[in-house]
């Protein structure tokens, strides 16, 4: 910590939305690095994410244009008649680049085509990304202007941008100007990288005082100016040529898209949401709007409980299934042994969840572990591990927990699993810090196994 504040001048303590505590450190222009004392430490109250609920909420209220009629209406629990929009329906439901789609999958596109306002339920493992690009694909080809993409997370967001790309759809992926230097998976279609990457002679300009910029570090008032200026037109024109943009709920409400309007808009994960996250991409003229999620998995995490009970824990998606409309669900889930959806299935979805694997396709020969039922691999554990205050003061850890997952690990590792194949799950971010430390720590392979492991 000492060793970061030297080289440091402000230490930001940030709340963003989800009240994660965050610490920025800002090593900007005349940093005087050799101050070791008397510095300060600000807790700084970041209200961007909510600054824009609140926007889209009043945008909502008060602008007859941000959301169509029927929208409007039955996003409020009115009476609405049954509306069915008519647009000639492509032949195939799938899309270059994806997978073939299974029936269940095509059945849900096909159904969210001609509906302005639809669900679409997908448990695990039932390809809901799959079917969210092969949507945006059709929907993009309609003709209506852009397609708006949306999902409370940034690895949601850029999962499906990388989907949607590979059907040949020309996709920009915004990111928050705080986030530009966070390296993403889909870097090449991240605005910045487009603006930096444009080999247009126009251009020039632009990239030769980024260049000056870069290197000295500053540019004088008038040039700054300028630069500015070009840049925002080039990412205005870099915007606009997309057929579909891809942000974070919250940034969908980034100034640089205040003058876009999208008749169609797509929120993946929405029910992990709140309400007002999901209204911000919608307010910016939607006509219809599909909404992927599930409401049988955990929803949005409010710390303030007085708001939760207010009912900010209710997403958008839970409300209108409580309001009767109906979730399209898929049903046919690929990616479990049968032995482990059944629970899930039996437990939260009516029994109706199907296996589109079937045991001999999950079968893991030659991996040695003692299941207590050999071909069912899978088993309860109960410990009786005490929790403990983690480092942090915010969350927990359980040490008995954390050496059973160590010695579990290392039996897989053993048998040939490798690294990139095993996941360890915890709800607390104490516990998970404290596994990673101690398996690497403590295990008995080589370190750099245990580090691959996520
Ligand atoms: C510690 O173990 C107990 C008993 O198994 C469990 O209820 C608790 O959730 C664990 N705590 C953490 C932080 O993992
Ligand atoms: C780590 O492993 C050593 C033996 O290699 C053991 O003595 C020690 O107790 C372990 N640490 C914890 C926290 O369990
Ligand atoms: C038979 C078939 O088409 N199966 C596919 C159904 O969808 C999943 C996930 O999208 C694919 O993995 C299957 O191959």
């Amino acid at each position: 910590m000492l060793a970061l504040m030297l080289s440091t001048f402000s230490l930001q303590i940030k709340l963003t939305a989800q009240e994660e505590v965050a610490l920025e450190l800002r090593a900007s222009q005349g940093v005087p690095v050799e101050l070791n004392h008397g510095f300060s430490v600000d807790f700084v109250w970041k209200s961007t994410s909510f600054d824009r609920m609140q926007g889209a909420m009043k945008t909502f209220a008060v602008d007859e244009t941000s959301v169509s009629g029927y929208i409007y209406h039955h996003l409020l629990g009115h009476e609405v008649e049954h509306q069915i929009i008519r647009n000639t329906l492509p032949r195939r439901f799938g899309a270059p680049g994806l997978p073939e789609l299974n029936a269940s999958q095509v059945l849900a596109v096909k159904s969210v085509l001609q509906k302005p306002v639809s669900l679409i339920q997908g448990p695990p493992g039932t390809g809901k990304t799959v079917t969210s690009a092969a949507i945006v694909y059709h929907m993009a080809k309609q003709g209506q202007g852009q397609v708006l993409v949306c999902a409370p997370s940034n690895v949601a967001v850029d999962q499906l941008a990388e989907k949607i790309s590979s059907t040949g759809l020309k996709v920009v992926r915004l990111c928050a100007k705080s986030r530009e230097a966070v390296s993403s998976p889909v870097e090449h279609l991240t605005l910045h990288y487009q603006v930096r990457h444009l080999d247009n002679s126009e251009k020039s300009e632009m990239h030769k005082l980024q260049q000056l910029k870069d290197e000295q570090g500053e540019l004088s008032s008038s040039d700054e100016k300028k630069y500015k200026a070009l840049k925002r037109a080039t990412e205005r024109e870099i915007l606009q040529s997309a057929d579909v943009i891809c942000c974070t709920c919250v940034g969908a409400g980034d100034p640089r898209l205040s003058n876009f309007r999208f008749r169609q808009v797509l929120i993946d994960e929405s029910t992990q949401a709140t309400e007002p996250e999901c209204l911000i991409p919608l307010v910016l003229g939607v006509k219809q709007v599909v909404l992927v999620g599930d409401h049988c998995q955990l929803g949005p995490v409010i710390m303030c409980k007085k708001a939760a009970r207010a009912g900010l824990a209710q997403s958008l998606f839970e409300r209108l299934v409580i309001l009767g409309v109906k979730p399209f669900r898929l049903q046919v889930q690929y990616r479990m042994h049968p032995c482990l959806s059944e629970f899930p299935s039996n437990c939260f979805y009516e029994g109706t969840l199907q296996n589109g694997v079937t045991v001999n396709e999950r079968q893991s020969s030659g991996i040695d572990f003692p299941w207590p039922v050999p071909n069912r691999p899978m088993f309860f554990y109960v410990q009786m591990g005490v929790e403990e205050i983690s480092a942090s003061g915010t969350s927990y850890l359980n040490r008995t927990e954390a050496a059973n997952v160590e010695k579990i690990v290392t039996t897989f590792l053993r048998s040939g699993v490798v690294p990139s194949q095993i996941g360890v799950i915890t709800p607390y971010e104490g516990q998970r810090a404290y596994i990673v430390n101690y398996m690497s720590r403590n295990g008995s392979l080589r370190q750099q196994l245990y580090k691959e492991i996520e």
